[in-house]
């Protein structure tokens, strides 16, 4: 083969890889194994630019470990359940099920133009039976733990995706699929219990060390552990406790008000028959209309006085009771003692309304300064003012003493609050896991058990759009029988949310076509964790937080050795294009299709490894393309020169700086491979190697001479090109001479002694007397050697300001 043709030469070896299995994985206790995850995609059609980062950087990893001797697991798969194939079956009066299959088999195709080294036999969907019987499986396991239950309360509501939403799934007060505003609608809906595990999980973080900060710290505030007290304030009238929740017992001498939260539950009865209560009961009416979103953030001032009044435990103060709606009832208590002068919230509020302030922890720099003239809390440290026997006191040591000294007085009692909220599961649509639940009239809530699993979604329905959900419009589907009783039973009609499907895929994959078992134990304590685990930051909270709540409750189950799923977490950066997301509605995709048949996937491969380190954004650029284009042609033509030596061993000239460059090279890129992962320097010193390397061929073919070094080098340098580009180098492997797959090859060792790079030290002459020596690389050519020895210092002294009219150049010597 003359030139490189990536088209001829990827299908070959994509055909070759099928025909001999060569990504095939097996359990094999005697080999340390090493299991690489990349997070699935969903069967959306085409694959984009971010899909190719995102594996590519994955396969470079899979294939580096397992030419490293390391017994490598590497699966794909399709989270493929979820609303927008529903609605692209409404759209064309197809079948979910149809478009989604169709989506796979085009995602397959192109995955596998890739050359992605995937265990294919490993292959899973979630919308297959023999997948999603396993949900079921799972949510009955937690049924019977108390841990699946239902429940009615306000929920959240997308209008346009016609479904509810768990919490994590509203971002910035919209749906986190369509971004339409989320309401609020009182139903009655499945949860899953993931309070059960608040303590533990925010504990375990403690643990991922080999995760980003910025997960850590989004899963910790999520999860939003809050020490304080709770302060048992009385309602003046009716003695009745109204208890607050504080996390700054330090400030209590200075609350000069109250809230309840619009839907507090004392709150109507409070003010029946009192003159506010009118006002009052608007205000709640109003509160309930708002999204949440409106409500938390930091604008919101309005509120209305109850004209009941509270008496403060600690001095018997009687302050005013409010309701407001930047109080929330799902938090706390629903109730807050307000000190404006150390809360900011509180402090615009109470500006507002006019209401009374009093500083409690004095502002170390203004002292002296009075509440009228605040222009915002002081939120931060202090010493005591104003508070009695605790006057004095730094306000850390106090909020301890505060809490303790409520204890003993029996005012209060310290409390741990967590922001968490049970997941709700329920979703209101047809293309899911049906919950395995029917509704008896005799029995009540009865599971459907488990040798009848999988409850199949039907078939035979009709995709509207409109009315609710297909399955609950299904006869056929709804009515059944009574697992228990036999008498008539209704099926619940919700299914379960897709995150579900992804909380335990990673699992599935050990040993995914067991069909006794969720998956089969041994293989699942073999391969997990998942060594190393790549994917987008948008799934911080929401996937990551599941997979680590279902992994919990698999291991209290007995079905795994493990608490965490994922060791290592690498969250790879977004693709843009002139500055902006490559997104369909901006219009500014670019289709890796195109470019693989334009130049080939090893090309693209190459490209956008080394565009950036994976952590990065990269900016798309066509000329990226170009000149890793350019990069592999120029590694083709230099394999193609070197055949072309004769097979004489001779030494050449530069022999000791290619040793050199060589095993620079190989410590580089194994460290970037091995876990630096900063792929795109691991590039730049292969582009020196192959400078040295052809600078080599250069002199060798004047020579008439081969070389024994080159050999060995230009090998290496195929070798460690095949996590990177792995078609070319199989087939420059097999034109170097070798029979075997490339993927075989032993991964290249450097030796430290060939790092040292042999110095010569060169004597300098200045008018034909030694003035100076200087000590350089050996084989350094005369114009560098001239720079250095024209800035050595005393060799400064004696040349001054006066032009060198003549140098004379010994080669490492003179
Ligand atoms: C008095 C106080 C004084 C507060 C002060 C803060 C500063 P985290 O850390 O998020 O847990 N709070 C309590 N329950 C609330 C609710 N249901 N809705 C809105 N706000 C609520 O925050 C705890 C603090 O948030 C509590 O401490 C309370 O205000 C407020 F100088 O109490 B604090
Ligand atoms: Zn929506």
């Amino acid at each position: 083969m003359e030139h490189y043709d990536f088209t001829a030469i990827e299908k070959k070896w994509q055909e070759k890889w099928k025909s001999e299995g060569v990504y095939r994985s097996q359990m094999d206790k005697d080999r340390g194994k090493y299991y690489v995850l990349e997070m699935f995609p969903y069967p959306s059609g085409r694959i984009h630019m971010g899909h190719v980062r995102n594996y590519t950087i994955g396969d470079v990893i899979a294939r580096y470990r397992s030419a490293a001797g390391f017994n490598v697991l590497h699966p794909m798969g399709f989270d493929a359940f979820g609303q927008p194939a529903e609605n692209a079956a409404i759209k064309h009066e197809s079948h979910p099920r149809t478009w989604t299959e169709d989506c796979i088999s085009w995602m397959e195709k192109e995955l596998k133009r890739m050359g992605f080294s995937y265990d294919w036999d490993r292959e899973i969907s979630t919308h297959r039976p023999d997948y999603y019987r396993w949900n079921q499986w799972i949510f009955i396991q937690m049924f019977k733990q108390g841990l699946a239950y239902k429940k009615a309360s306000a929920v959240n509501w997308c209008p346009s995706c016609e479904t509810t939403l768990a919490n994590e799934e509203v971002i910035d007060g919209g749906c986190w699929r369509c971004k339409s505003l989320v309401e609020q609608k009182e139903l009655d809906q499945w949860y899953l219990k993931i309070t059960a595990y608040q303590d533990i999980l925010l504990e375990d973080l403690e643990q991922l060390k080999d995760w980003p900060e910025r997960v850590i710290t989004m899963q910790k505030n999520w999860i939003g552990k809050s020490q304080g007290v709770e302060i048992f304030f009385r309602e003046e009238a009716t003695q009745e406790v109204l208890p607050v929740f504080t996390t700054r017992p330090d400030t209590i001498f200075g609350s000069t008000y109250m809230v309840l939260a619009p839907e507090h539950p004392r709150l109507k009865e409070m003010v029946k028959g009192r003159p506010e209560e009118e006002k009052v009961l608007a205000y709640i009416n109003q509160a309930a209309d708002k999204t949440r979103i409106d409500r938390s953030s930091a604008g919101s001032k309005d509120g209305v006085f109850t004209g009941v009044y509270a008496i403060n435990p600690v001095n018997n103060e009687k302050i005013p009771v409010w309701t407001a709606d930047y109080v929330l009832m799902e938090y706390g208590t629903g109730a807050i003692m307000a000190v404006p002068t150390h809360d900011q919230r509180d402090f615009l509020f109470a500006r507002e309304h006019n209401l009374p302030l009093r500083i409690v922890i004095s502002d170390p720099v203004q002292p002296d300064l009075r509440p009228e003239e605040m222009t915002q809390a002081w939120e931060d440290a202090g010493k005591l003012v104003n508070s009695n026997q605790f006057n004095g006191l730094d306000n850390d040591t106090a909020k301890e003493k505060i809490a303790d000294w409520m204890e003993q007085e029996n005012i209060g009692r310290k409390k741990i609050y967590f922001r968490l909220r049970d997941w709700l599961i329920s979703r209101q649509r047809y293309w899911g896991t049906p919950i395995p639940v029917v509704y008896c009239e005799k029995c009540g809530i009865v599971t459907v058990p488990e040798r009848l699993l999988p409850v199949l979604l039907p078939e035979n329905v009709e995709f509207t759009g409109t009315g609710g959900s297909p399955l609950a419009k299904s006869a056929d589907f709804v009515n059944t029988r009574c697992p228990e009783c036999d008498g008539p039973a209704r099926r619940e009609t919700d299914t379960m949310a897709t995150f579900i499907d992804s909380s335990w895929y990673y699992l599935r994959f050990c040993s995914p076509k067991s069909d006794d078992r969720v998956f089969d134990r041994e293989e699942a304590n073999y391969w997990m964790t998942v060594d190393q685990y790549i994917g987008g930051i948008e799934h911080a909270v929401l996937h990551l937080l599941y997979s680590r709540f279902f992994t919990k409750f698999l291991n209290d189950l007995g079905e795994v050795d493990f608490r965490e799923p994922f060791q290592k977490l690498l969250t790879q950066g977004m693709v843009l294009k002139d500055g902006e997301v490559m997104s369909k509605s901006r219009g500014n995709i670019v289709d890796p299709d195109e470019m693989i048949k334009k130049y080939g996937a090893d090309t693209l491969r190459l490209c956008i490894l080394f565009a950036a380190p994976p952590e990065a954004e990269v900016d798309w650029n066509e000329r990226g393309m170009d000149g890793a284009w350019r990069f592999l042609n120029r590694i083709w033509t230099a394999v193609q020169d070197y055949k072309q030596l004769p097979a004489s061993r001779a030494t050449t000239v530069s022999e000791n700086r290619l040793s050199f460059q060589l095993h620079t090279t190989i410590k580089k890129v194994t460290e970037e491979l091995h876990s630096g992962f900063k792929f795109n320097t691991a590039i730049s010193s292969l582009m020196e190697l192959l400078k040295e390397i052809q600078q080599n061929l250069r002199v060798a073919s004047e020579n008439k001479a081969g070389s024994s070094v080159l050999e060995e080098a230009l090998k290496a340098l195929v070798v460690m090109l095949q996590p990177l580009t792995p078609h070319i180098s199989e087939e420059l492997w097999s034109q170097l001479g070798s029979r075997e797959s490339v993927t075989r090859a032993c991964w290249p060792r450097y030796n430290e002694e060939a790092l040292k790079q042999d110095k010569v030290t060169l004597v300098i002459q200045v008018n034909s007397k030694v003035r100076s020596r200087i000590t350089v690389a050996a084989g350094m050519p005369e114009e560098e050697v001239r720079q250095q020895a024209l800035e050595d210092l005393k060799v400064r002294q004696w040349t001054g300001d006066k032009p060198v009219r003549k140098t004379v150049f010994v080669p490492d010597k003179l």
